[in-house]
Order: C-alpha cells, then sequence, then structure tokens
C-alpha cells in the first residue's frame, strides 16, 4: 500500500510561472506554505513560457529519480520539459511543459478526449487546444511516476478548466492518485454576468448546455463541467462561486479554499504609515502633472481612490464606480466641501500608449521642478555667501532677472485650454470604449470645479513607465482608498491586497473575499471594509450606498484616516496563507482519504473541528467614522488572536457531512430582477 502520510503533491496549473491573472497570485503566494509542509515532494506543473521562464526560473536536474526518469522517457518521445526551481519564495520546482514539442500529437489526443470524455474541440481554439496538450502531458507524466515510485501516494491539485484534462485523464486511465479540481472562476458564470443577465436569481434555471453553445464555449465547459466530476474533491475559491458552481457544473464543491496571501508584516507598525506618504507624494507628483493648468485644489485636502483589475466591465464593477462617482460628486459640490477625489480607474484595454498630452504634462511639471531646483540652488548660495561675508542682503535681490523670466516661462507653459484628459492613453477605438463612453453619460470632464475628478490609465501599472512610474503595490500604498464594487467576483484580490497594505476598500457581498469579511467580522467597516449590498438592494440602491459610504469616508479627518488604516492592516493576519492554507490541507487529506480508503479506519474523521461561529467582534478603538466617542485601543491584539483561531475552523460543518469541509450557503438574493 502506497504510503499516505509521505504523499507526492503536484499542483498544475497554466499559471505555474507563467503571470495572466489571479491564478498566478493563488499559486505564487502559497508557495511558501505548501513547500514548507511537502519539501522536496512538492511539485508543481505547467506549460512552458519561455520569456517568463527565462526570468523566473533556474533550470535543475531533479535529484528523485521517479521525476528524472520520467523526465527522460518523455524527452526521448521528443517533449521538451523544463525542470527547474521558481525563484519566489517557497522556492518550489516546476515541471513545464513545452507545448509546442508535443503539438504533433494534437490531432490525436483531441480525438481521444473524445472518444473516452466525449468532449469536443473545435479546430480553430487554440487555449483549449494548449489545455488538452497539457493535460496529457501531465497525465502522461503521472503514470510514468506512479510507475516507478510505488511507495508514495500521489495527490494532484488541478486548477481552472485549462487544467481540467488532466484531472479528467487521471480519471479515466485510472491513475492511483488522488485528484482535487479547483475551479476559481465558471466558465459560463463569468460569460452570463458580463452579459445583462439577472444571474443570481436565475442560477437554477439556466439550461447550460444551450447558454454555452449559445456563447460558443460549449467545449470549454465540457471539460470545465467533466473535471469537476471526474475528481475525488472539487472545491471553489468562496462560497459564493460554491453555489454557482452547484448550478451550473451540477456538482456540489466539496468545500471552499479561500485565497490567502504571503503577508509581510513590518516590526514597527508606522513603516506602512510612512510607506503610504512615500508613495502618495509620487501620485501628488503626477496629479500635479496631469492637471497642469487647472490645478486648483489643495493636494493636502485631497484623496485618492482607485479601482483595478481585469477590464470587465460590469462584472468588476466599474460601471458601478463610475455611477457612484458621479452622485460623490453632486454631493460634495452641494456641501462646499472643500476635498477633491482624484479617481484612477487602471484596467488594460485597447490601447495605443501615452497620449501627447499625458506626455507633455508630466514633461513641464518636471521642467518646472528642474528649473525651481535650478533657481532655489543659486539663491541659496547666494544667501549663504552674503551671510558668511556678514553683508545684507533684500529679498528683492535674491532672484536675477533670468530667473524671473525662466520661472515666469515655466508657469505660463502650464497653461492650456483644454481640461485635463480623463484618459491618459490613445485609445484603439475611443468611441465604443465602455469606462469611456460612462464618464461621458455622466459628464464627469475633470471641470475646474468638479470635486470628482478621473482618470482611466488603460494599461497595468509598471515602475519603468514615463508617466505614473509605480508598481503597483507602491501605487496602493499611496492610495486612500480602493473601489472594488463587483457583480461577479469569486474572490477578488484587489481589495484584499489593499488590507494587507492597510488601505480600506469597498467590496461587495457578490464576491467572495466580501461574504468571507461578513462571515468573520462583526462590523467590518470599521476595519475599513466596506460591503455595498448587491444581493438584496437593487442596482439603483446600491448606487447609492455606495456614493454614501464614499461620501463619508471623506468626511473623515487625517487623524480617523490614520487609525482606520492601522486597524484595515491588523486584519492582514486573517488573510495570511499560514491560516488560508489551512483549507489546501483538508482538501488534500480529504482527496487522500477518499482515494485511499483501505489506509483509513472507518468512522474516524481525520479532520473533525470544533465548530466555532466566533466572528470579530467591533474595534475597542475609535472608530474610523466621525463623531463617536473614543475608547481605549487596548484589547485589539486579543480579538485578532481570537479571530485566528475562528478562520482556522471555519464552523460551517453540517451533520449530513462525511469529510466534506465547508458546504456551500444558500444564497439570499432579492426577488425580482438585480439588473
Ligand atoms: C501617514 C504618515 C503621516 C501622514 C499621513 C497622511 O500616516 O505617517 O505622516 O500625515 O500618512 O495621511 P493621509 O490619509 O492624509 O494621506
Ligand atoms: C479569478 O480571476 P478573475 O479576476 O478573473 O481567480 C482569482 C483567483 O482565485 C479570483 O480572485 C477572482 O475573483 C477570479 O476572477
Amino acid at each position: 500500500m502506497r504510503d499516505v502520510h509521505q504523499p507526492l503533491l503536484f499542483e498544475t496549473a497554466w499559471e505555474v510561472a507563467n503571470k495572466v491573472g489571479g491564478i498566478y497570485t493563488v499559486i505564487r503566494t502559497k508557495a511558501p506554505v505548501t513547500a514548507k509542509e511537502y519539501g522536496s515532494r512538492y511539485h508543481l506543473f505547467g506549460p512552458l513560457n519561455r520569456n517568463s521562464a527565462q526570468v523566473e526560473v533556474e533550470p535543475i536536474e531533479s535529484t528523485i529519480p521517479a521525476i528524472r526518469d520520467s523526465i527522460a522517457t518523455l524527452g526521448e518521445a521528443g517533449i521538451h520539459i523544463l525542470h527547474g526551481r521558481w525563484l519566489i519564495d517557497g522556492a518550489p520546482k516546476v515541471i513545464l511543459f513545452d507545448i509546442g514539442s508535443a503539438a504533433h500529437k494534437l490531432d490525436e489526443w483531441k480525438g481521444d478526449i473524445w472518444r473516452v470524455a466525449g468532449i469536443p474541440s473545435p479546430p480553430s481554439d487554440t487555449e483549449t487546444n494548449d489545455a488538452i496538450i497539457l493535460g496529457y502531458l501531465v497525465a502522461w507524466f503521472l503514470k510514468e511516476v506512479l510507475a516507478r515510485d510505488t511507495k508514495h501516494a500521489i495527490v494532484t491539485h488541478f486548477h481552472e478548466w485549462q487544467a481540467g484534462i488532466g484531472a479528467i485523464l487521471c480519471n479515466k486511465w485510472k491513475l492511483d492518485v488522488a485528484t482535487i479540481f479547483t475551479t476559481h472562476a465558471t466558465l459560463l458564470g463569468r460569460y452570463l454576468c458580463a452579459g445583462n443577465v439577472d444571474f443570481y436569481n436565475n442560477l437554477r434555471n439556466f439550461n447550460v448546455d444551450e447558454e454555452a453553445g449559445k456563447r460558443g464555449i460549449y467545449h470549454r465547459y465540457c471539460i470545465e463541467r467533466a473535471a469537476a466530476h471526474c475528481v475525488d474533491v472539487f472545491t471553489t475559491v468562496s462560497n459564493i462561486t460554491a453555489y454557482e458552481a452547484e448550478h451550473l457544473l451540477k456538482r456540489r464543491p466539496d468545500g471552499v479554499l479561500p485565497n490567502g496571501l504571503n503577508v509581510v508584516k513590518f516590526s514597527a507598525t508606522h513603516e506602512f504609515q510612512n510607506l503610504h506618504q512615500i508613495a502618495k507624494e509620487k501620485i501628488n507628483d503626477f496629479v500635479r502633472g496631469h492637471f497642469h493648468g487647472h490645478y486648483n485644489f489643495d493636494l493636502d485636502k485631497t484623496l485618492y481612490f482607485f479601482t483595478a483589475g481585469r477590464y470587465e466591465f460590469r462584472n468588476k464593477g466599474i460601471d458601478m464606480f463610475i455611477d457612484g462617482l458621479a452622485r460623490l460628486n453632486q454631493r460634495l459640490k452641494a456641501c462646499n466641501s472643500p476635498v477633491t477625489i482624484v479617481a484612477f480607474i487602471i484596467a488594460p484595454a485597447q490601447s495605443r500608449s501615452f497620449t501627447v498630452e499625458t506626455l507633455r504634462g508630466q514633461a513641464l511639471i518636471k521642467q518646472l521642478k528642474d528649473s525651481v531646483n535650478e533657481v532655489s540652488t543659486r539663491v541659496g548660495n547666494k544667501l549663504f555667501e552674503a551671510l558668511s561675508r556678514g553683508e545684507e542682503i533684500k529679498v528683492e535681490d535674491l532672484l536675477e532677472e533670468q530667473d524671473h523670466i525662466l520661472l515666469k516661462r515655466r508657469a505660463l507653459a502650464l497653461k492650456r485650454d483644454s481640461l485635463p484628459p480623463i484618459v491618459t492613453h490613445n485609445m484603439i477605438d475611443d468611441s465604443k470604449d465602455p469606462v469611456i463612453n460612462h464618464i461621458r453619460h455622466h459628464g464627469l470632464f475633470n471641470n475646474d470645479d468638479d470635486r470628482v475628478k478621473i482618470i482611466f490609465h488603460p494599461e497595468f501599472l509598471n515602475a519603468n513607465n514615463p508617466v505614473l512610474g509605480m508598481d503597483y503595490e507602491d501605487f496602493i500604498r499611496g492610495t486612500h482608498l480602493g473601489v472594488f464594487s463587483s457583480y461577479y467576483e469569486p474572490w477578488g484580490y484587489t481589495p484584499a491586497e489593499c488590507t494587507v497594505m492597510g488601505v480600506p476598500s469597498v467590496t461587495t457581498n457578490l464576491s467572495g473575499f466580501g461574504c468571507f469579511m461578513e462571515d468573520h467580522i462583526e462590523r467590518p467597516e470599521d476595519y475599513g471594509i466596506y460591503i455595498v449590498d448587491r444581493r438584496l438592494k437593487s442596482p439603483e440602491e446600491s448606487i447609492e450606498q455606495l456614493a454614501s459610504m464614499m461620501f463619508d469616508f471623506c468626511q473623515k479627518t487625517r487623524r480617523q484616516r490614520i487609525n482606520q488604516r492601522n486597524r484595515t492592516e491588523r486584519l492582514s493576519d486573517i488573510l495570511d496563507w499560514k491560516r488560508m492554507g489551512i483549507e489546501y490541507m483538508k482538501a488534500r487529506h480529504c482527496a487522500i482519504r477518499r482515494n485511499y480508503p483501505e489506509a483509513f479506519t472507518p468512522g474516524t474523521d481525520y479532520f473533525s473541528h470544533e465548530p466555532n461561529d466566533g466572528k470579530l467582534s467591533r474595534p475597542m478603538s475609535i472608530p474610523g467614522t466621525p463623531n463617536h466617542n473614543g475608547v481605549s485601543e487596548a484589547g485589539l491584539e486579543d480579538e485578532i488572536a481570537h479571530l485566528s483561531i475562528a478562520s482556522e475552523l471555519p464552523g460551517l460543518h453540517t451533520d449530513d457531512q462525511d469529510d466534506d469541509f465547508r458546504p456551500p450557503i444558500k444564497l439570499k438574493m432579492k426577488t425580482p430582477s438585480m439588473t
């Protein structure tokens, strides 16, 4: 019998050392805890992307005979494999398959997957073709390892439909491996939500095959659904996606594996506050340049709001963010607020590069800064020289005529007739872009009297860019509030990333993260987690709620913002993989138990936990909202300690479960239509 206590773990994902989206973050940030648990028994399978592998992976030879020999066997059949160490925290070993080297097998495998699993694959869908090749290579490799290593049990974890073929083949080929499939979003869910469909109220009623067919994704849907059904353990990333998967994929997930982060704690809490100030200064510089000629607001009373992510206008709630900003603008104007909001929308869209206008703004402000520095140095030297001689000097004599002229020229260059642009790039099709059209619809054109200004940056941030040259992490730190009013968001890393950096955020109760926080914290808003109700409220009511949240945030004093950031940052403990990773452990144990039942005594619950429905109570420090009476901050650490226990013990066990570890919730939705 294989040893179930020292299993080998193989995790497969399209995004191993290959950044595409959120799954890369999952795999990468989780690596340290999984590598710590499994050591040399942990490997990740993925496609070989030469560009990223070149910088992220150090090629090494495997020291494990079964792995080394399996690589050699596939190599003899013409399959190129890169075995190496992924140069990230945890340094896990990766086995990357060169998909192109197996292209000659594609037709054979497409025919085979149709025969063994009834999965069709149209000729022109490259993504599906690649997924088929990856799946066959993974299954083939596992077969070789199983033949050579008869000692260890094997757990294989497949992420998302692109890795699904491997999971299906493990089942069809009856490989002696315990299998897990995690879906991070359902294909159909994403497509349906992006259209104008009342998704959550109709989940039970969709004709899934027909809907997938209409959208041209039937074959991909087949892979996803078959993978969910073929594995020992099927999971998703949140209760809300579990509910969705149950109806769209027709299997109730066995459990939920929420996403964590690799939390880096500063030894001194004020350190992240200092970083906020430093990063904010960089954003200030950009704003001075962008709004030149119309820079009539006080940066000391300016707050930076932002949303960021994949460009899914409706799913990621960009539409609602803009709607909310329009109302916020009206309200701030109506009460003559001295506060200005600069709202950033960062989502990659079809664009060609920065506009001349954007580049010019930054160049002009830089020139002005350089000239001011130059003149200040001259003035400083003059003053120093005069004072060291004991001479008196008149202030008006400090500036030479040429300095006057230079500074005047620089200031004049900043004037312009047009308004500061709402977008930083040349768009491929400006007239059809949903974000720009929605901004136009609300007339948010960065007018001088607008209290809310908007900047759409249709490209992910990069420290090497000539405009807003900051890495995303630095940028988040410099902002005041992240707004992610998603309609479809299985988990949502963006608000989680804000939290661990101590930046308050708005999320919704249709996002996995929002629901998780609601489940674990009594009054999330006191910790800087604002949750818009998009389930039981109409869209109109949700927009109003979002606008009110943002308006209330604008009323906070600096002191209150600093306090709230401290509290938000302390929540990061519950998002750390050190705790979230426990759900992954449970999933693996559950899969092993199901695949190797003979190794366990019947009736013993390998994963039993005391139920605990403890929530993090209200913070004891002064609340983040104004006009409350303050109480001492003491006791907060105790609350966190309590919370960490609660997060280890989901408290969601029900009597009808055997070895399931987290049942999906029943979703309460407003009826009728939410759209
Ligand atoms: C951090 C810094 C403070 C600064 C503050 C600004 O806390 O440590 O020195 O005053 O940020 O906060 P604000 O919310 O106004 O950007
Ligand atoms: C998905 O990526 P997305 O942004 O397309 O997976 C992420 C990782 O699990 C998740 O955070 C996100 O909500 C999903 O939507």
